[in-house]
């Protein structure tokens, strides 16, 4: 069985070099995709860097003109497919996911008792930072939102450390995604559910990240929420 990691990037040339080593360490059978948007630090360059001694890094390179989270991870999703996997790990590139869980993550998988695996903050084991109160609670009501909107029933339905069978994918269209944006988690877990997949949860601490900046913000949020409805009621969006 051949595993893919992918993991887009913006602007995480801090976080990259550390990311690659720690993923060779930790399933070492493992190709690793990194999908960059020609991040203006540079992060493509880094990982080019990288990729003339280690046989088991691949870039996928984008550019700027169609940037975006959803986007990048379609694409990656798709080159995975292209590039033989038989299951594909999602995950963000700046830590928060730690790569020690990925084993825990394509087990069930590779075991046959499930085509989809979500690395959960809110299930026993699991641990999510320690946010500021109001934080906390938006997250929750996002939460509450997105089961009552679309369904979603997972403990953790907007984590994006997450692995995928093969077939999975294929089910879900994986080409035809539409979210641009990181709305594009609830998306795919929509089509899962839709599908009739079967989903897990396995339990991972996230970590908050040290190094780059962060891209989320409140209309981001409300955002996120008004996509949510328009793709229950069958609506256009990005
Ligand atoms: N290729 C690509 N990757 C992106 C884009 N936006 C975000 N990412 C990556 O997607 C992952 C998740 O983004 P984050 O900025 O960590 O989002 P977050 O976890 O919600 O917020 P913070 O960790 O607080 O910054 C990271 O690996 C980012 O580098 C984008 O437009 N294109
Ligand atoms: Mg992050």
């Amino acid at each position: 069985m051949k595993i893919v990691v992918m993991a887009p990037t913006y602007n995480e040339r801090e976080n990259i070099v550390e990311l690659v080593q720690q993923l060779h360490e930790n399933i070492p059978r493992a190709l690793v995709l990194i999908v960059d948007d020609s991040s203006p630090d540079g992060t493509f360059q880094e990982v080019k860097k990288m990729m003339k001694k280690d046989k088991r890094l691949r870039l996928l390179f984008r550019d700027r003109s169609i940037k975006g989270r959803g986007w990048a991870g379609r694409d990656g999703f798709v080159k995975s497919l292209a590039m033989g996997a038989d299951i594909v790990v999602e995950m963000d590139a700046d830590l928060s996911h730690q790569p020690k869980y990925i084993p825990a993550l394509v087990s069930p998988i590779l075991q046959g008792k499930a085509d989809v695996v979500i690395g959960s903050r809110y299930i026993s084991g699991g641990k999510d930072m320690d946010r500021p109160l109001h934080r906390q609670l938006t997250s929750n009501l996002a939460k509450k939102y997105l089961k009552f909107v679309l369904g979603l029933k997972a403990a953790d339905p907007t984590s994006g450390f997450r692995a995928f069978s093969k077939e999975a994918l294929k089910k879900i269209d994986v080409h035809s995604l539409k979210a641009r944006d990181p709305f594009t988690v609830s998306e795919i877990l929509y089509r899962c559910y839709q599908a009739g997949l079967s989903v897990r949860e396995v339990p991972i601490e996230f970590v908050d990240r040290t190094q780059g900046t962060s891209k989320l913000s409140l209309s981001t949020l409300l955002n996120y929420l008004g996509k949510a409805l328009r793709l229950r009621l069958g609506l256009k969006y990005e």
